[in-house]
């Protein structure tokens, strides 16, 4: 690894994942690339390419030109905004994906890394403690595109030696980017809501519980695939990672912790149709014992740390 590219360098992951990279690797060694222009100005020392995804001839220049020996492909569309723009969602997270798969068997790529997503499970799933190996029906064009991209990821190693990883992300809660279309998006909505306003109306139902992640420990989950040594690992790119697990009324309790006259009511929409049949906890001990995971952060220490955050943003 001594040139990374990453693709969809600019959104909620890209934006924190790409500055660690830039701390850890070298700021000169990290092209940024996106399907938009970098207007707020996230990564001014870096070189940056406009690269859309689907477009194998950019990435394949940019990787030419730049040297590029491992790929990180965060370009996709997510749950909400796939369910609205299946042909889209299929089109980014699918061709994109085999375009980064294509390019890293020609150029013989050390690695490249593309995420999954909790969203691969389904009806036919286990719900609580869902394990990693198991029956995967998504009911979203979304989760059927994570689905492909692992048994694609999974079938290039083994016919070719591409050195293909990922995790299955549970939601991620961060303060930096906002999240871009997904059904886990109210878990960051809210904070925002709670500073501004005290009150929040969530699209999902009280009881929805799904598996959740503070952004620090989703970059330091990636980095530590990225570096793990792949001998050591089972598994291509369908490692489940857990860290916490909560409903929005549960979110909501420990908000008002801090902020006792916060309040939330609940409008929910399609998105809880697709929350309905994601787990709501993860057995992560592949994770754990293939490249040491363990999440650090709490759904208590997560709060304080957004509702710090947030309120400094607001102010
Ligand atoms: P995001 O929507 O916030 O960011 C995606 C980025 O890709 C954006 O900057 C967008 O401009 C760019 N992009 C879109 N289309 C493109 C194209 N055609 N070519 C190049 N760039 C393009 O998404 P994210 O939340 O940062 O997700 C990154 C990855 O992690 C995705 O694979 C997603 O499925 C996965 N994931 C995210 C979460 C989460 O909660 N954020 C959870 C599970 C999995
Ligand atoms: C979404 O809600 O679509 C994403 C995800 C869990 O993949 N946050």
């Amino acid at each position: 690894m001594k040139k990374i590219l990453v693709i969809g360098a600019l959104g909620q992951i890209g934006s924190e994942l790409t500055a660690a990279f830039n701390t850890r690797y070298g700021t000169g060694n990290i092209i940024v690339a996106d399907i938009n222009d970098d207007t707020n100005r996230l990564f001014p020392n870096n070189v940056f390419e406009k690269i859309d995804v689907t477009d194998m001839a950019t990435i394949e220049q940019a990787i030419v030109r730049h040297g590029v020996d491992t790929v990180v492909n965060l370009a996709a569309i997510l749950s909400a905004t796939g369910e609205k723009n299946p042909d889209l969602a299929w089109d980014i997270n699918i061709n994109g994906l085999l375009n980064v798969i294509r390019l890293g068997i020609k150029h013989r790529l050390d690695r490249v890394m593309v995420p999954s997503s909790i969203a691969v499970f389904g009806p036919q799933s286990v719900l609580y403690n869902t394990p990693q190996e198991t029956v995967l029906t998504p009911n979203t064009m979304y989760g059927v595109t994570k689905v492909v991209g692992e048994l694609l990821g999974d079938y290039y190693f083994k016919k070719t030696g591409l050195d293909f990883r990922g995790i299955r992300y549970p939601g991620i809660i961060s303060n930096k980017t906002m999240p871009g279309g997904g059904t886990t998006d109210y878990a960051v909505e809210i904070f925002y809501e709670a500073v501004k306003n005290n009150r929040y109306t969530c699209f999902l139902s009280s009881e929805s519980c799904l598996p959740m992640m503070y952004m620090p420990d989703c970059v330091r989950a990636t980095v530590a695939l990225l570096e793990a040594d792949r001998s050591r690992l089972r598994h291509c790119g369908n490692y489940n990672v857990g860290a916490m697990s909560f409903t929005p009324e549960v979110l909501a309790g420990e908000i008002k912790k801090h902020l006792p006259d916060f309040t939330i009511d609940y409008q929910p929409d399609f998105r809880r149709e697709i929350a309905r049949y994601w787990p709501a906890s993860v057995d992560d001990s592949a994770a754990r014992s293939d490249w040491g995971w363990q999440p650090e952060w709490n759904i208590e220490n997560m709060v304080a740390d957004m509702l710090q955050a947030v309120r400094e943003k607001c102010r």
